[in-house]
Formats: C-alpha cells, structure tokens, sequence
C-alpha cells in the first residue's frame, strides 16, 4: 500500500492530485522552486521541499533532485501530473530502479507510445484503424513521392518523435514535397534529437475525439469513453466537452473497443488516453496515445462518476479495477474551458501579474480547478493556464448555459484573462449546434473577436464604479456616526454592492 506520495508538478494540477490523495488519508509531498515559495501546492501538502531555481529543467524536471525528495522524506510513490516528467520513460524506469512506485506506465509502454512510428505500428498489429500512410520511417525524396502517389494529396509529414502538433508539415503539392521533407527531417533532429518522420493522409476539417483508458497490472482494461477537443487554438485546447456531438451509440462502443485493445497492445497501466481524428462522416483513425493523466480529465470524472487520480493511485499500488466495462455509463453532459492569463484582444499575448481581485464560480454543476488566490503573482516560467471551468448538466444545451453563467460569475482582475473570449464561444452559434471542427476558431473569428458589450474592460469598470460607489456610502456613514446621526447599521445597508 502506498503510503506517501510525493507530487512532482505545481499549479492547478499538483492540487487536485493532492485532493484525491488527502481523501484516500495519503499524506502528500510538495517539490518547489524558486518561483514557488508562495504557491498553492506547497501550501496544500502536508510537507513541502525546495527543489531549485526557476526554470523548469532546474527544478520540476530535475529527475536527481526529485528522487532524492522522495527518498528523505520517505514517499513511496510519485505523482508526475501533466507536463514536466509525466511521459518521460526514463524517470518511469528510474523511480522503478529506486524502490518507489511511479503512478503511472511502465517505461516501455511511454516509449512505445512516444515513437508515433512504433505506435503506428501496433496499432495496426492490434486491429485499431490508423491513418493511412507509411508504417516505416521515410528518408529520401523517391521513396516520399511513391508514398505520396500512393495515398494522394494533400499529405502531413509529421516527426516520429514529435506529437501534440510538433514537428508536423502540410504538403498540398508535389513541388512542395522536397524542401518540406527536409525542413521536417531537420526540424525534429533539432528539437526531438531524431529525425525519424512518417507521412499520413491529411484529413480535412477534423474532430479530435480522444477515448479515456484505464488499465490494471492483472490484464483488465475498459475505457471510460470520449471527450470531444476540437476547439483548439495553435494546438492548445481551448473547450473540451463529453459526450462528442458527433459520436453516435455505434460509433462511440466500436471507437471504444478500439481505445481498449491500444492499451492492451502495450501492455498499458495505469491511466491513458487513445487520440482519434474523425472526419464529418464518421471514419475515425487512431492518432497517438497520451501516456498520462490530462488537464481535461475532469470532465470525464464527473459524466462517468470516477475520480482518475484515486483509480491511478489504486492501479499503482497493484489493485484491480473495481468496474468491468458494463459498469461505466456516461451521464448528462460536460463542459470544460480552459482559463488563461492571457489577453485575447492582443493576440493571446501572456498576461504575467498579479492577482488583485479573485470570485470564482460556485453554485450548482460547477467545478473550478484553481490554484492562484488574490495577492499571488503567476510567474513567468510556467504554463499561463489559471484554472479550469468544469460544469455538469443533464444535456448539452443546458450544459452550455451553465457554462454561460459560470463565466459570468468568474471575476478576475489584475491580469488579463481569457474568460470573455470563453464566454463568446458558448454564445457562438456553431458552437451550439455541435457541428463544430478543428477549425472552429479559424472558421468563426468574426463572432469570437467583435468587439461586444461588457466583456474585459467594462466588467473592470463596472467593478471600479461599484467599488467607489460604496467606498462613498462608507465614508457618508461614517460622518453621520462622528456626528452622533448615524441610523443605520452600514453591513446591513441595502444598497452595499454585492460583491466588495
Ligand atoms: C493531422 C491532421 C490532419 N490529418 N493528421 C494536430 C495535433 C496532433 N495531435 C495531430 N494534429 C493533426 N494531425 C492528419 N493526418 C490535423 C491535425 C490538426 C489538429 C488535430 C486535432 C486538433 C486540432 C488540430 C489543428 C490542426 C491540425
């Protein structure tokens, strides 16, 4: 049994891994760095421990540093999150090495997975349907072309060692096919250090629907179906949703056999997730396989009724799955938006600062995944996501109006946010049709960045105004009091604006 766990991330996630485990009576572990001393995660373990400066590969990616936390403060098994270490088989292997329980895949099945050309390749053993495109690694222009004729343009070189949109080339004619092999060959020798690429059929207007696993070390294996990411922005997902509008009962139970016999292929444990690419038409191919917990794993939590982390905290410690596949059913409909300290009229541009003013979102059906608090500086060297936006409904339609009033109630000021661009998309009518794509973003921008009533800025003033507003009432009270008049108790005055 598991008896300590370090977790070795920060932000939002670091804190909702160490909920689950304060509710399973596991006492937990902090790593920081420098840019952390005052971070929710170090404040919410039961012990914290300083891991270095700043930059991620000094501190959060420093695999010596992190095994040697675990093993002074005794923690017999480590929770990497997402991001930083979570797919890097070689600290998988080393905390196996070390005595302490990694939760999460064994290092073969990280590797495995992490070559898009090996997963190709038991894909296509294990009957899951790919892409259609090379199965081996393509090294010159000849063999490129004869591929290209073969399956037709327009045609995606993509890097083996790539994934999550590295490393990838759109090439729509032959004259392009040359320099774009090259510059993809040297472009993921320089970032991946292997300048292994493949190629595969552009599929046009895609949905990404990945399928949620969960697999035991005794064989067992279900999924815990799909979460719908189209609404995607330069690869980072914006809006993730479940169940997909485009699944039918069928299509979802086939796509979802598919997900269990990819993690049966490699010997999977733990918690994992089957991308798909599905055209308007219903023919999905497997994409690649995510060897982790992911930041849209919420949603899946609260349609299917499973807390992840405890399953994978479970799976670790060498229990078996509690539930067959006929077991797990998904109801009602969830949401999630991603909440980024960045400015959606400049661009997207990071907004870094700190937090004046926070109110988040309560109420029925609604789950915010935080970590900042008013006073806190998001620091510069991490991911700009602030929190996420999980709300639950019976059906979509009032899912998304849940949604709607969430974001409402969301104030934040200090940085600039991502919120009224958030509220935009559930107002965006292909939105709420469901027949949305990867494209949506692109394909909608007139609606998604007209510039409309008090969004951003006029809710800055409006809580400026309400503030001085009552900073006025107090004073007036005040002078009543010191000349003896006052009548009224001031924290019971009507007219005190809601939220000061
Ligand atoms: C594709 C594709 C079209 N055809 N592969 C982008 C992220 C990475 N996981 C794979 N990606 C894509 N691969 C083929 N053969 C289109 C994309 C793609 C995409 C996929 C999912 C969500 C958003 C996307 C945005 C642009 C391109």
């Amino acid at each position: 049994m598991i008896k300590k766990v370090l977790v070795a991330n920060r932000g939002e996630i670091a804190v909702r891994i160490m909920r689950s485990c304060r509710e399973m009576g596991i006492p937990t572990v902090a790593v920081y760095s420098d840019a952390d001393r005052s971070a929710m995660h170090v404040r919410y373990a039961d012990e914290a421990w300083h891991i270095g400066p700043a930059p991620s590969v000094e501190s959060y990616l420093n695999i010596d540093k992190i095994i040697q936390v675990a093993k002074l403060s005794k923690a017999d098994a480590i929770h990497p999150g997402y991001g930083f270490l979570s797919e890097n088989a070689t600290f998988s292997e080393r905390c196996r090495e070390e005595g302490i329980e990694f939760i999460g895949p064994n290092a073969d099945a990280i590797r495995q997975m992490g070559d898009k050309i090996t997963a190709r390749k038991t894909m296509i053993a294990a009957g899951v349907p790919v892409v259609p495109g090379t199965v081996d690694k393509i090294t010159d222009f000849e063999e490129a072309l004869k591929t290209i004729r073969e399956i037709g343009l327009p045609v995606m070189i993509k890097a083996s060692a790539g994934g999550g949109g590295k490393g990838m080339r759109l090439v729509k004619q032959e004259s392009e096919i040359e320099s774009s092999l090259r510059g993809a060959r040297s472009e993921a020798a320089s970032a991946f250090g292997d300048d292994a690429v493949y190629i595969e059929k552009y599929i046009e207007s895609p949905h990404h629907i990945e399928f949620q696993i969960l697999a035991d070390k005794h064989g067992n294996a279900v999924h815990l179906f799909e979460r719908e990411c189209s609404v995607q922005r330069r690869h980072q997902k914006v809006v993730e949703e479940t169940p997909s509008p485009l699944l039918t009962p069928e299509v979802r139970a086939e796509m979802g056999a598919h997900a269990v016999a990819a993690a049966k292929a490699c010997n999977y444990h733990g918690a994992g997730t089957i991308e798909f690419i599905a055209d308007d038409n219903l023919n999905y191919y497997f994409l690649e396989m995510n060897t982790r917990l992911q930041v849209e794993h919420p949603i899946t939590e609260r349609v299917v009724g499973v807390d992840l982390v405890k399953e994978m905290i479970n799976i670790a410690q060498g229990e078996e799955l509690p539930f067959r596949q006929e077991d797990l059913r998904q109801s009602g409909h969830a949401i999630e938006c991603r909440i980024y300290a960045e400015d959606p009229d400049r661009n997207f541009m990071p907004s870094p600062g700190t937090i004046r003013h926070i109110s988040e979102p309560l109420g029925l059906g609604v789950r915010h995944d935080g970590y900042v608090y008013e006073g806190y500086t998001i620091p510069i060297y991490y991911d700009p996501m602030i929190s996420k936006l999980i709300v639950w409904d019976k059906n979509r339609a009032d899912a998304i109006e849940r949604m709607r009033r969430a974001l409402h109630e969301y104030k934040i000021t200090g940085v600039k946010t991502s919120i009224p661009f958030l509220a935009r998309i559930m107002e965006a009518p292909a939105f709420r049709s469901g027949k949305y794509n990867t494209h949506f973003i692109e394909e909608n921008k007139d609606f998604l960045f007209s510039p409309h009533e008090c969004d951003g800025i006029c809710e800055d003033i409006a809580l400026i105004a309400a503030y001085l507003e009552h900073q006025h009432k107090l004073e007036q009270l005040k002078t009543k009091e010191s000349s003896g008049k006052a009548t009224i108790n001031r924290w019971k005055d009507p007219q005190r604006p809601a939220y000061i």
